[in-house]
């Protein structure tokens, strides 16, 4: 993949703003599209395209990426008025990096398909930080050759290129991770209200959670934003919420008992009931202390 080929970036929110940003700093010919336009603001100040529509960009570009919420999200952007598949060029390239579920991606694909163009997914593992890092890790799932001629792209991003199979197993393996990562920060924040109603202090049960086999970078970052009552999103509970329903969806379809999942599908949903659906996902454990006082 040369630096001047044209990549369009669609959905400059917390993910896709950082990603599209290091695409940028890597030298790639870039143009961007946002439904809210002035998240594009600091992108046009520095000399990027922006686009009026992903009808516009579509047209401009042999690569256009998709970081948006959900596949609510990624039919608008595709089939709707205006849509990518009204401007999408033959033999394009179109990667959907947000995570959606793995009918949505194939259904995409047939769509992008159908125009002679070609389609990856991609969706990543790892918040806020590693995006502005450039440190993701970026599953890859569709042909292989083609993920192959993307590396360079999604080496602008991320650090890790994982290439997981045929289209839709990417997902598979995002909905994995996602799934552990939503149980332990559950689990986690339970043992942290529970050790505290027994009268422990944060503090010792932080240092001992690290000291021993159960230490994780997860425990210690969120165990630090929870002590010092920061829950500015990096994962917030809304997309945490959206990945276990995707999770519990896919599960069904293959009759996979996940009881646990279940069980915290229930308290992030308590706790988006509670308000705080866009804090970050460390807020599942106000929904325990509230309850628990
Ligand atoms: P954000 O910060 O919520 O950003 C979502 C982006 O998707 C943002 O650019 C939105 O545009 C865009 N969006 C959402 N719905 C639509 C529709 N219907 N039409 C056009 N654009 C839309 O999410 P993150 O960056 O944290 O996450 C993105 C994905 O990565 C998600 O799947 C995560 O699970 C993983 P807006 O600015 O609101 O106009």
């Amino acid at each position: 993949m040369e630096t001047t080929t044209k990549i369009g970036f669609i959905g400059l929110g917390t993910m896709g703003k950082p990603m599209a940003w290091n695409l940028h700093q890597a030298g790639f010919d870039l143009g961007v599209y946002n439904r809210t336009r002035k998240k594009a603001k600091s992108f046009k100040s520095e000399g990027v395209k922006v686009y009026g529509s992903p009808k516009k960009l579509a047209k401009a570009s042999d690569v256009i990426i998709m970081m948006v919420t959900d596949s609510d999200a990624l039919v608008d952007l595709l089939m709707g008025a205006k849509g990518i598949l009204s401007g999408l060029q033959r033999d394009a390239i179109v990667i959907n990096m947000s995570t959606v579920s793995r009918e949505s991606n194939l259904e995409a694909a047939d769509a992008v398909q159908l125009e002679k163009a070609r389609f990856v997914e991609a969706p990543v593992s790892g918040t806020k930080k590693p995006a502005e890092d450039g440190t993701l890790t970026v599953l890859a799932g569709g042909d292989k050759n083609l993920v192959d001629e993307l590396d360079p792209l999604f080496r602008a991003m991320g650090d890790t290129v994982l290439y997981c199979g045929e289209l839709g197993q990417a997902t598979n393996m995002k909905l994995t991770i996602n799934l552990l990562l939503g149980g332990m920060m559950q689990v986690f924040a339970e043992a942290l209200v529970f050790g505290q109603k027994q009268g422990l202090d944060i503090d010792g049960i932080l240092e001992n959670i690290s000291s021993g086999p159960l230490q994780s970078p997860l425990f210690e970052i969120k165990g630090q934003l929870i002590k010092e009552r920061n829950f500015e999103k990096n994962f917030p509970v809304d997309l945490l919420l959206k990945d276990l329903n995707l999770v519990l969806d896919a599960a069904q379809q293959k009759q996979v008992f996940l009881p646990a999942v279940s069980a915290v599908r229930e308290a992030v949903n308590g706790t988006q009931s509670l308000g705080h659906g866009d804090e970050d996902m460390a807020a599942v454990v106000k929904l325990l202390e509230k309850v628990s006082s």
